[in-house]
Parts: C-alpha cells; structure tokens; sequence
C-alpha cells in the first residue's frame, strides 16, 4: 500500500503543474514598436499589446519637435527631430488609452493622437 507521503508528492506535482500552466497564459512577452510621428500623426495609429506585456515604443518625430503623451501610465515623452526615443513601460492597465502630442506643434497638435489598446 502507498503511503501518505506519495500522495501528498503527487499533489505537489499536480500544483506545480497546474501553476506552471497558468503562468503560461500570462506570459509576459516584449512587444517592440516603431512609430512615426509628424504633423499631426502618428503612424502606426493604434497599438495592441495583452495585459502584462513589456511595451518599447521606438518613436521618432520626422518633421518637428512632437512627445508622445499617455496620461494613464503617466508617460510624457519629448520627441527631438529625427531623433529615436525609446519608452518602454508594462501594459498593467487594461482599456483602452489614448496617445496624444503634449507639445504645441501647429493648428492640428489637438488632433494628433494615436491609441494604445490593452486587452
Ligand atoms: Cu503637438
């Protein structure tokens, strides 16, 4: 007959398995993108990532001086011409966000606005 003690290692496997696969669904992956900012867009215009992701955003304004602006995760970045910035953040937060210019940039500046969507 089995002891107690075998039982009780197959319930410890059993967890560990069991946790193992639920780290599996909220794997954090690194999600890179490279965006363009000019007057008064930014392209690519909406950015997707899950729920716990690494987010590097690579933003480069081509025309002039932009920043890129995400109230909600307190990011405000100023964007030099022809100059690569790099902003990485976690994607704690779901919803929907929206990314906008803080830098007085011409008649459309308000206007200029990108969205970030974790899911
Ligand atoms: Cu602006």
């Amino acid at each position: 007959m089995l002891d107690k003690r075998f039982y009780r290692l197959i319930y410890l496997f059993v967890a560990v398995a069991l946790l193992a696969g639920a780290g599996d669904l909220h794997a954090q992956e690194t999600k890179t993108f490279q965006i363009t900012a000019k007057k008064y867009d930014y392209i690519p215009d909406t950015i997707k990532v899950n729920q716990g992701d690494k987010v590097v955003l690579q933003a480069t304004a081509t025309d002039r001086e932009h920043s890129i602006g995400i109230k909600s995760y307190n990011i405000d970045r100023e964007l030099p011409k022809d100059e690569m910035v790099t902003i990485e953040f976690v994607a704690d937060k779901k919803g929907e966000f929206t990314i906008s210019c803080t830098k007085l940039c011409g008649w459309g500046h308000f206007g200029m606005k990108a969205k970030l969507i974790v899911s």
